[in-house]
């Protein structure tokens, strides 16, 4: 571990809501949900306003609408846009240090200790922190992050989340156990649901409870090697360097198993718990990928991979676990398998729109922002059969009407598309109601946050 609390950890706050306030003012202050806005859409993240009523990431969209209140406007995701955002955020760390370790879109490491010009003290790293929050707000158009400062990865990581959103926290060397031992369990990365019932079940439930442990005790309950990385991140050991510009082939999970397993039934259930994760990593770096791969260690301990290429590229956690699980069905279980792994690789970028694509199951989907008195009202879905055209359209999308402007897709009905004339350098804006398929009416690139660029 360091002398110095040199390791910045910074993570934006509701980054993919945060970014739509600031691109739809109507919605400044107000929940708003992004996610699948489909009947089987999952929430990839909620405005605080939105968590206030209990929706969270990775909660089905369907359960998001249920907690909050009419007014939660509820948006498909605009990846151009966060990334967008993301660079300039990542160009502002940059300019702190050469050593910049993006870990997603909106997450990132700096080592301070890297560049010599920085006062590595407590006042000094705690004034660094404070400019680079004002820093970051004012030239994203006011999204907010939340900063971590101690002497590790872990400590930093830790400290970014302890007082979101628009958090600071310090960790000053020697400090760091103090911080750490309250904490649950689940706060520290690489314990997830199963390993956190295991250790629950033994009466671990903080950190502190962790480091009372020996190692022989977490060995024996998380088997040698995770044993040994509990033990040592109880005592806040972490010595893993900032590694620049990490950019990600593939994006994997594995999971060893205590005993064998045969059962199709119950290694199916494993390979849609790692799809799941897997799906998660991709889409919080906005990533998805073409190519599938399923590993498999035998009880005899020969290992063997097998992949498949898909058409067009993915990041839903049901159309991995297809692919996956047919390709474990390909390779058979005979003897027992004792390891298996999840992976995704051939990654792109997401386009805009993406995002949720294959969730639609054709019910009409709008927004759901209330109106205020005296504007439009939406268009109500009408009795016809579908038209096509309004397929094109998603709530959240980026248009601009060739009379009225640019705007943004606020709903859709059968053969309508509501939009609401705004930007985010304008007022709140109109909401006008059009055929879906106006000709003068078309998709559009992000809008630009910044005045002068
Ligand atoms: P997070 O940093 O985990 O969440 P957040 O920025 O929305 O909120 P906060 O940090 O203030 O708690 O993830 C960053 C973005 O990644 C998030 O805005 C949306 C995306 N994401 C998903 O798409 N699915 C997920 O399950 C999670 C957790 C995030
Ligand atoms: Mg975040």
């Amino acid at each position: 571990m360091r002398r110095e609390a040199s390791i910045l950890h910074l993570d934006l706050d509701a980054f993919f809501a945060a970014v739509e306030q600031r691109d739809k003012p109507s919605l400044r202050g107000r929940p708003v949900v992004v996610g699948g806005v489909g009947g089987r859409g999952v929430v990839a993240t909620a405005s605080y306003e939105a968590r206030a009523f209990g929706a969270r990431s990775a909660m089905s969209t369907a359960e998001a609408r249920r907690r909050c209140p009419a007014g939660t406007a509820f948006l498909g995701g605009r990846f151009a846009a966060y990334r967008r955002t993301s660079d300039v955020v990542m160009g502002l760390l940059r300019e702190l240090s050469p050593l910049v370790e993006p870990a997603s879109l909106d997450e990132a490491y700096v080592d301070l200790a890297a560049d010599d010009g920085h006062d590595l003290s407590v006042d000094g790293v705690t004034e660094i922190g404070r400019a680079l929050k004002e820093r970051i707000a004012e030239a994203t158009g006011g999204v907010t992050g939340s900063v971590g400062i101690g002497t590790s990865k872990m400590v930093a990581k830790i400290g970014s989340d302890l007082d979101k959103p628009n958090g600071l926290v310090v960790v000053a060397p020697g400090q760091e156990l103090e911080v750490l031992h309250p904490l649950p369990v689940t706060r520290l990365g690489g314990v997830g649901p199963a390993t956190a019932e295991r250790l629950h079940q033994v009466g671990v439930r903080t950190v502190g409870d962790l480091a009372a442990r020996s190692m022989t005790d977490l060995v024996s309950l998380a088997g040698r090697a995770h044993g040994a990385g509990l033990f040592a991140l109880a005592r806040a050991e972490d010595d893993r360097p900032v590694v620049p510009d990490r950019e990600a082939k593939s994006v994997s999970a594995e999971e060893t198993f205590e005993r064998d397993l045969t059962d199709l039934a119950v290694l199916g259930r494993e390979i849609d718990a790692m799809a799941a994760r897997v799906s998660d990593r991709l889409r919080g770096a906005a990533y998805s990928g073409r190519t599938v791969t399923l590993k498999l260690r035998r009880y005899d301990f020969t290992t063997l991979t097998r992949s498949q290429t898909l058409p067009h590229s993915i990041d839903d956690a049901r159309q991995i676990a297809a692919t996956a699980r047919r390709l474990l069905a390909g390779a058979g279980t005979e003897g027992g398998v004792r390891l298996l792994g999840v992976g995704v690789s051939g990654l792109s970028v997401y386009a805009q729109g993406d995002l949720f694509a294959g969730e639609d199951d054709g019910a009409p989907v709008e927004a759901t922002a209330e109106v205020a008195p005296g504007e439009a009202a939406p268009a109500e879905p009408v009795a016809e059969a579908p038209v096509p055209a309004d397929k094109r359209w998603w709530p959240g999308q980026d248009v601009c009407h060739d009379e009225l402007g640019a705007g943004w897709v606020w709903g859709r009905g059968l053969g309508r598309v509501t939009v609401r004339f705004e930007g985010p350098l304008t007022a709140p804006g109109p909401v006008r109601t059009l055929p879906a398929d106006d000709p003068a009416l078309h998709a559009a690139d992000p809008p630009d946050w910044r005045t002068t660029s």
